[in-house]
């Protein structure tokens, strides 16, 4: 094969003529490393042309563009990803393996893109690909990080954090885009020149653009993920340089390059440093400028914008896009102050994910008047818009020293929208309820979904197959066909096939963990899992104190006839957040008590996984029995993880909390094991004097264990390794894990029950599987679509 004859249709040609032509190897000596770059090429070209008919389909039809901006996409690998939604598989497995090579290895190969903390950046993600799949001309704007989430790794059981390289090595799946660059401003002051104020920035950088394509289902359509990179307008001084001061030289591009070095670890808390606000404005300004330019090159009259543009707000981080849009049309393009704003909120739309007070960002006015000393007066004019429309009206964008992003996005946009029917409630009587008074039709919900290709299809290839071979395979692209499985939930055989595709995924976990972290695990054993991050609100630490009392029980009477469990726990904690660093290292340390008795360890083991990230979750949800969805009622705002365990079979043990509601309602109380306190019963509680310390003397089991802890058993010469933890669960336990445990034990041994009757848990995780269809994003987005942003698909258009 030559150069210039660069093979179309056959995929093996393809993938060896990009080892040879793209990477410059010879296929003697080429690594893992080089075959996987070599078929990520070759899946690229695939999508490309499709990646083209999208956007001149788009242009053709002056179609309604969405704009999905966000902080954070966590991606994870896209090599799977995309040969899936090609529908490429056999393709590439057929060639790789036709090269004496094992496809899987090459597959996790690619490092996991983690640009994002959580469920907020993989939701981003999930979103991009039903956008995508549904063919809605759509934009996800973002960051592109240098350093992604850090990589976790434990020391006697503590959380060590290590700087994360996905950008260490080639990455196929990014084109850079030189020319699409703006030069941003910040700080300066505001001057008045003919009567009109102008901002005249003191400091500039440059955001230079990098494209990720973003391929549907059977690859009808693909829309563009564009992620920002900092540079400098100067990248280097050479007076300086030649003055013999090299590193001086340099400067100007190391300060602009720091903007988009790394994603902040904060997950549900708010940072509040200057270098966050300066990333919010650097992405936001950036995005709105590459907006308007590509409106401006077909239309001449603004006042169209609304008809040509929806901008989504992922949170408060891009709310400065708001202010940014009404500064260029006011400022810039000259129009009326009130027409300026008009255009804007019917452009914009906001969604909440939290109603937690330390996660809603506000930041110092000192801080952003000095950074944007123009969006500050512009906040100040919409604040006192809408005093004059709305003399009642509390709760300012500005007060009391501080800009409110919550404020700002809400009278900023046109529609704003929770992420469960729970959390959408409870915006419009907490956080939101002034702002819902005066608007009460701009809240609506929008329950979270996620994709099924990745959290289904892919990740679980032996239920995808079965599933296929019952229903055929028209659920990968509407997941409300999975309703189908309903009657062969009722029949033995094919529960037997159920049961064994989970048996298979739990043998995979099981031998995977003896590999990479020599850890036995019993694969007859219940398969209890919780994975997210740790925070309190999610209480891992109502979980590991049930598997002490458990212990303690299994201890006091070995005869019983115990379910076999083994605890699974994953997740990150963000570096100065030191409660929750003492929850993981607690897990550790309770981990290697019980782990090594050997009175107990064929029933019970602890497992902490380190290192939780997209790529170890498509690898435990299969594996999954049980999936544990704890939170204190109403502080989860919907979870997502909740809804891939219900569909990959894995039953929920939960609280009627975040989207838990929903799933409870559609797989049936039946098949949903719930617990404790309800959001409106758990806000009374807190009210109740000594709550923590009553639930406790009124519970031996839950005593018991809280003294094993004081006790110092799990921390040997160490006793008040977890003092703060004891006195947080005996005294003021705002999350209520005292309260709760005793309902959560009793949940925690219907589970036991349960899972005994084998063929009946087989049933109840069928009809999970069988019953999460809705969960899809597909469904989500196209709410979305039709209630915000009024956006219709070009499918078939292209
Ligand atoms: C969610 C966040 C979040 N809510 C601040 N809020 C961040 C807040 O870097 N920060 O400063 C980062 C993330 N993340 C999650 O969003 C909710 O807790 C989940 O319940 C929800 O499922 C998810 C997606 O809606």
């Amino acid at each position: 094969m030559a150069k210039d004859e660069m093979p179309k249709s056959d995929f093996r040609d393809a993938i060896l003529w990009h080892l040879t032509y793209t990477l410059g190897k010879d296929p003697d000596h080429a690594q893992v490393f080089d075959w996987r770059l070599a078929l990520s090429h070759a899946v690229r070209d695939r999508i490309v042309d499709r990646w083209m008919a999208s956007t001149r389909a788009t242009y053709r039809a002056d179609a309604k563009r969405v704009y999905y901006l966000s902080m954070e996409f966590l991606i994870g690998r896209l090599l799977q990803d995309n040969i899936v939604n090609l529908q490429l598989a056999d393709q590439a497995q057929a060639a790789i393996e036709s090269f004496g090579l094992d496809y899987r290895d090459l597959l996790l190969d690619e490092p996991d893109a983690a640009l994002g903390n959580g469920g907020l950046g993989r939701l981003a993600a999930c979103f991009m690909e039903s956008l995508a799949t549904l063919g809605c001309p759509a934009y996800g704007y973002g960051i592109r990080y240098e350093h992604g989430l850090f990589r976790q790794s434990f020391a006697e059981g503590r959380q060590m954090e290590a700087p994360e390289d996905w950008l260490a090595q080639p990455y196929v799946w990014q084109f850079e885009r030189p020319e699409a660059r703006f030069t941003l401003g910040f700080g300066g002051r505001v001057v008045t020149r003919d009567g009109k104020p102008v901002w005249e920035p003191e400091n500039f950088v440059q955001s230079e653009a990098y494209d990720v394509p973003v391929i549907g289902w059977q690859g009808a359509w693909a829309n563009t993920l564009r992620l920002w990179a900092g540079r400098a307008v100067d990248p280097f001084d050479l007076g300086r340089f030649n003055a013999g001061d090299f590193t001086a030289a340099a400067e100007a591009e190391a300060l602009a390059r720091t903007i988009s070095r790394v994603l902040y670890p904060e997950d549900s808390t708010e940072a509040g440093k200057r270098l966050r606000l300066t990333q919010e404005y650097f992405f936001s300004a950036a995005s709105i400028r590459d907006i308007l330019r590509r409106f401006e090159a077909d239309h001449a009259d603004l006042r169209l914008l609304p008809q040509k543009v929806a901008i989504q707000l992922n949170d408060t981080h891009p709310a400065i896009a708001g202010p940014e849009l009404l500064r260029i049309l006011h400022d810039e393009r000259g129009l009326p102050f009130d027409e300026a704003l008009a255009i804007t909120r019917a452009c914009v739309n906001y969604t909440n994910h939290t109603l937690l007070p330390e996660a809603l960002e506000s930041w110092g006015e000192g801080l952003f008047g000095e950074l944007l000393p123009r969006h500050l007066q512009i906040i100040d004019r919409i604040d006192a818009e809408d005093a004059k429309a709305h003399p009642d009206r509390r709760n300012a964008a500005r007060g009391e020293g501080r800009v409110r992003m919550g404020e700002l996005s809400f009278i900023l946009s046109n529609r704003v929208n929770g992420v469960s029917a729970l959390h959408t409630g409870l915006m419009k009587t907490t956080v939101f309820a002034d702002q819902h008074r005066i608007w009460p039709d701009r809240i609506v919900n929008q329950t979270n979904g996620v994709t099924p290709r990745r959290w289904l299809h892919g990740c679980n290839p032996r239920l995808s197959r079965l599933i296929t071979q019952t229903i055929g395979d028209g659920w990968v692209g509407d997941l409300e066909q999975l309703q189908a499985l309903e009657p062969h939930a009722a029949d033995a055989g094919w529960l037997e096939q159920f049961a064994a595709v989970k048996a298979a995924n739990k043998a995979d976990l099981s031998d995977w963990a003896r590999r990479e972290h020599g850890l036995t695990l019993n694969p007859q054993a219940l398969f209890d899992v919780q994975i997210k991050r740790i925070h309190e609100y999610k209480r891992q630490h109502l979980n590991i104190l049930e598997a002490i009392a458990l212990w303690q029980e299994m201890r006091e009477n070995p005869s019983a006839d115990w379910t076999a469990r083994v605890k699974i726990f994953g997740g990150k904690a963000a570096p100065g957040y030191f409660f929750a660093k003492d929850i993981i290292r607690l897990i550790n340390d309770v981990a290697g008590v019980i782990n090594a008795d050997a009175a107990t360890n064929e029933k019970l083991q602890v497992v902490y996984l380190p290192n939780y990230n997209v790529t170890l979750a498509e690898r435990l949800i299969p594996a999954a029995d049980l999936s544990e969805q704890i939170s204190t009622a109403g502080k989860e705002a919907s979870g997502t993880g909740n809804m891939k365990f219900a569909l990959n079979g894995a039953p929920t043990i939960g609280t009627l909390d975040g989207a838990n509601v929903e799933i409870r309602e559609l797989v049936g109380p039946e098949n949903f094991f719930l617990f404790g306190l309800t959001a409106e019963e758990a806000e009374a509680r807190r009210a109740v004097p000594d709550h923590a310390a009553r639930a406790v003397a009124g519970d031996p089991r839950l005593k018991r264990a809280i003294e094993a802890i004081r006790s110092g058993i799990f921390s040997p010469g160490e006793p008040d390794r977890y003092a703060n933890i004891v006195e947080n669960l005996t005294g003021a336990d705002y999350f209520l894990v005292a309260s709760d445990f005793a309902d959560y034990w009793r949940a925690q041994r219907e589970v036991d029950f349960a899972y005994a009757d084998r063929d009946g848990w087989a049933r109840m995780a069928a009809l999970n599987v069988a019953r999460s269809g809705w969960f899809s994003s597909d469904r989500t987005i196209r709410g979305y679509m039709q209630d915000i942003w009024n956006a219709k698909s070009l499918l078939g258009q292209e």
